[in-house]
């Protein structure tokens, strides 16, 4: 009975998409294709305002003026980096007084940050400050100074994004078919006596996927005016621009504009010859169009183990401002994969829907084909099993992360469960990729 209904679904819905594709947006009829993915979505009955949205905002305010006016690194740690194991979660310029932003895993958000104030020369704030109203509140006392700061080893906080790239249509939702940890990295002026640099690091984990995928990266809010016109990678032995998708171009070096303004780097063509490090399959000829870490078992050869691959991006910005305020929350990074010949976006929350490089002829707002969890260790599914799923006929949970009220399908269910938005720690054995 299940399958029969999800079989007529997937016909009407081609149908729908058809006509979608043939003439004007006003002929979609998105009401139908509402209701063709609540039918088709793994979890049944999901939170109609549900945000998809792991990411706490936090602040930083800092009053440095007893230390002079000159521009102070301002590092946020969530523990002491001198005792080891401790993740730098923010970094600001700070010249006198100031405000500057960053995120925190929603259901991890501490009573107390470690923050050193510091610049080339001197280091004027080192320790724990409470947290209150999901800021930290650092300041300097006059003539009080520490020793500059030189911790080894301190990684960033890392977000893994996940997609599926099924978008407009319903999937198999186990999100692996890109899998990108990202981080971020703030050297300031003030630290390295050049510019304000942004380096976003992407490691590509994964591709659960049999078709091409392309994948861009959006600074949301940053425009040409708050950024140097270039910006630089490191160079590759393959071609990042090559095959499939014949899409994207080699920006060379230079950030290109998005639709409505911001500033946009595209990352790469075709996520498998990515991911391939520019390998061929034995024809020698074809991108290999197999999954790569996203399945183990034997009987099947239609996947392969790959090396991570692992690209950083320097952005120099001018407006110091937006420099500060510029988090994980601004990062779209968003994948492209072609549907009915079209080209489709896949979004992370909150911008379902953003049309940055194309137009394209669907959207839809209560379903996630894409999500950022605030841990650059997340474990995703397996290939072919969903994230979650829950429906109301059983009344149990299933997929990757089905601890019951902790468990995606929860989440799914009402986005403001507490209990419900710490699902991503608990996966289920056998189920995602390890
Ligand atoms: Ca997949």
């Amino acid at each position: 009975m299940k399958n029969y209904k999800t079989i007529i679904a997937i016909f009407v819905f081609a149908a729908t998409l058809l006509s979608a594709a043939s003439c004007t947006n006003d002929y979609f009829n998105q009401e139908r294709y509402e209701e063709i993915i609540e039918s088709t979505f793994p979890v049944s009955n999901v939170d109609k305002y549900h945000d998809w949205n792991l990411m706490q905002s936090m602040y930083v305010s800092a009053d440095l003026t007893a230390s002079g006016s000159d521009p102070y690194c301002v590092d946020v740690f969530d523990k002491n980096p001198k005792t080891g194991g401790a993740t730098k979660v923010a970094s600001g310029t700070i010249s006198g007084k100031g405000v500057f932003k960053f995120t925190m895993p929603i259901d991890k958000v501490p009573t107390q940050l470690y923050a050193i104030a510091y610049n080339q020369n001197e280091c004027v704030v080192d320790g724990m400050m409470p947290v209150t109203s999901n800021s930290i509140t650092v300041k300097s006392v006059a003539g009080k100074l520490y020793s500059l700061p030189s911790y080894p080893n301190i990684s960033n906080a890392e977000y893994t994004y996940l997609f599926e790239e099924t978008f407009p249509q319903c999937g198999d939702f186990d999100f692996n078919d890109v899998v990108m940890g990202v981080s971020m990295e703030k050297n300031p002026k003030a630290i390295n006596g050049v510019a304000n640099y942004l380096d976003v690091t992407i490691r590509l984990r994964a591709v659960g996927a049999s078709q091409p995928i392309a994948a861009c990266m959006h600074l949301n809010g940053i425009t040409a005016d708050d950024v140097e016109p270039e910006f630089s990678m490191p160079q590759k032995e393959w071609d990042f621009y090559r095959y499939a998708i014949d899409f994207l171009v080699d920006p060379e070096g230079k950030l290109q504009e998005a639709r409505g303004g911001d500033v946009r780097i595209d990352l790469f063509n075709d996520a498998h010859f990515a991911m391939s490090g520019g390998a061929l399959d034995e024809t020698g000829t074809m991108v290999p169009r197999v999954y790569m870490n996203t399945k183990t078992d034997t009987i099947a050869k239609d996947w392969i183990t790959m090396s991570e691959k692992v690209s950083t991006y320097r952005i120099t910005f001018t407006n110091e401002g937006a420099y500060n305020d510029f988090t994980f929350a601004d990062l779209d990074i968003f994948v492209i994969s072609s549907y009915n010949a079209s080209y489709y976006e896949i979004h992370t929350s909150p911008f379902f829907g953003k049309r940055v490089v194309k137009d394209y002829p669907a959207t839809i707002y209560g379903y996630p084909w894409a999500l950022v969890v605030p841990d650059g260790n997340f474990k995703y599914p397996v290939e072919g099993v969903p994230i979650g799923r829950y429906s109301t006929d059983l009344s149990y949970y299933e997929g990757a992360y089905q601890l019951g009220q902790y468990s995606f399908g929860a989440w799914a269910r009402n986005h403001s469960n507490k209990d419900a938005q710490v699902w991503y720690h608990y996966p289920a054995k056998n189920l995602v990729y390890e």
